[in-house]
């Protein structure tokens, strides 16, 4: 038997029926042979984070929320899965930060520090993040980032909210 590993993922939606969308992927995850769900924040609504020089049209609220799961697949494994979740829910390629139906982003796996072409975890930049860190912290307040060194919680602690 692997031993399975502990893993968060952060959900967020601006298109469509938000709410509906995070409850099926969710539920998807859930279903997946291979991974529990074992804790969810609550959903919290946020202004969407836009790069300077954004289409005005993209600048749509969010809904967002942090699971943890319990999981015996492997990283590459796992992308697969809540990329095929997405397009299950009607994803379809756009580009980036243009808004979205379901994001799904895996923001730890276990302590493991990976960084390929298509796969980088603890996922980059979220860990500056509000709208990743006030539900993270929720359910996992104690997580220590692998390379930055701090806490979930130091990480929202710190955050410049202005
Ligand atoms: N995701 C983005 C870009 N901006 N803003 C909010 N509030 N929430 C998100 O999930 C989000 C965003 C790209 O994935
Ligand atoms: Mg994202
Ligand atoms: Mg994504």
């Amino acid at each position: 038997m692997t031993t399975p590993v502990c893993a968060h993922i952060a959900l967020g939606s601006n298109l469509g029926d938000r709410d509906a969308l995070i409850d099926a992927a969710v539920a998807a995850l859930g279903d997946t042979p291979g991974i529990t769900v074992t804790a969810r924040s609550s959903r919290y609504a946020t202004a969407a984070l836009l790069p300077d020089g954004a289409p005005p049209s993209w600048n749509i609220d969010y809904l967002n929320e942090v699971v943890a799961i319990e999981t015996t697949l492997a990283p590459a494994a796992l992308i697969a899965r809540t990329k095929a979740i997405e397009a299950a829910l009607g994803r379809r390629p756009a580009e980036r930060w243009a808004p979205r139906l379901i994001d799904i982003d895996i923001l730890s796996y276990g302590d493991s520090v990976i960084r390929e072409d298509n796969l980088v975890i603890p996922h980059p930049g979220l860990a500056a993040r509000a709208f990743v860190l006030d539900p993270w912290a929720e359910i996992a307040p104690d997580w220590r980032h692998p390379v930055l060194g701090k806490t979930v919680l130091e990480l929202k602690n710190a955050l410049d909210r202005s």
